[in-house]
């Protein structure tokens, strides 16, 4: 299985070379796509300055800072014509620890079609969040899946492995979202395309280097999409559609 983790990146020069080097301190065998928006602080270069040494890592470099949504929809493009089997993602701030890539290969490799690093299964949870954070990830979920009649604990992670096939059909280029509802619209797709999703814990690490992008702007958007898609499934399912 050729594997690859694509990393969004905005100002994430203080990250990058540590989280790196933590990719191939786990001896996991997987590529890693830096998808940079011409971040002011020099991120995609450092990010070249350690590729040769540490090999098997490209930078998709973008004109200007356009949203998660958008890095993640350029950067799943280009692996998925690259050809990869199994496509890893992840935030590029240390929040995500890569020692757990290898268990989320290996539940792919036992025939799952895409693993989400759950805070909010057994063994997971979030550390050094304040608790407005906590509250607002923990009730996010809550009402996502609710709304959405969605059986995934943490919808809202980013921290997920996709087999290829799976992601290439649930088409993640035509989604819509901008920020983190980006990552609630793929599960809702792998859903109701019926792929098998499992969760495997994962302890999320607030960042301890540079600034976090999250803005009053994306949880709007994110209530705002979940509301939206939650009454057009009751609609379609009232009218015997869906
Ligand atoms: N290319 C690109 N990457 C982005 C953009 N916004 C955020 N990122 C990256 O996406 C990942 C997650 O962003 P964070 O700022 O950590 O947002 P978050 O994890 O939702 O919020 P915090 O928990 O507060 O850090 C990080 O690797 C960011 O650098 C963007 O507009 N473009
Ligand atoms: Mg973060």
């Amino acid at each position: 299985m050729r594997s690859v983790i694509v990393l969004p990146t905005y100002n994430e020069r203080e990250n990058i070379e540590v989280f790196l080097r933590s990719v191939r301190d786990t001896g996991a065998p997987v590529d890693v796509l830096v998808v940079d928006d011409a971040s002011p602080d020099g991120t995609a270069d450092a990010a070249r300055a350690v590729a040769g040494e540490l090999g098997g890592i490209s930078v998709l470099d973008r004109t200007a800072k356009d949203g998660l949504g958008s890095a993640y929809r350029d950067g799943f493009e280009r692996v998925l014509t690259d050809g990869y089997d199994v496509i890893i993602s992840m935030d590029a701030d240390l929040s995500h620890d890569p020692a757990v890539v290898p268990e989320m290969l290996r539940l792919i490799d036992g025939g799952v079609d895409a693993v989400i690093g759950s805070r909010y299964v057994c063994g997971g949870g979030t550390t050094d969040w304040p608790a407005h954070r906590r509250l607002l990830s923990r009730w996010g979920n809550a009402y996502t899946r609710a709304a959405l009649r969605l059986s995934v604990n943490d919808c809202t992670s980013g921290y997920r492995a996709y087999r290829a096939d799976a992601l290439r059909s649930i088409e993640p280029t035509s989604t819509q979202a901008e920020g983190y509802a980006f990552l609630t619209e793929l599960v809702r797709r792998l859903d109701r395309g019926g792929h098998t999703i499992a969760e495997t814990p994962i302890v999320f690490r607030d960042r301890e280097r540079g600034k976090s992008k999250m803005s009053g702007r994306i949880v709007v958007e994110s209530m705002w999409l979940v509301t939206r898609w939650g009454v057009a499934d009751r609609l379609r399912r009232l009218t015997g559609r869906g």
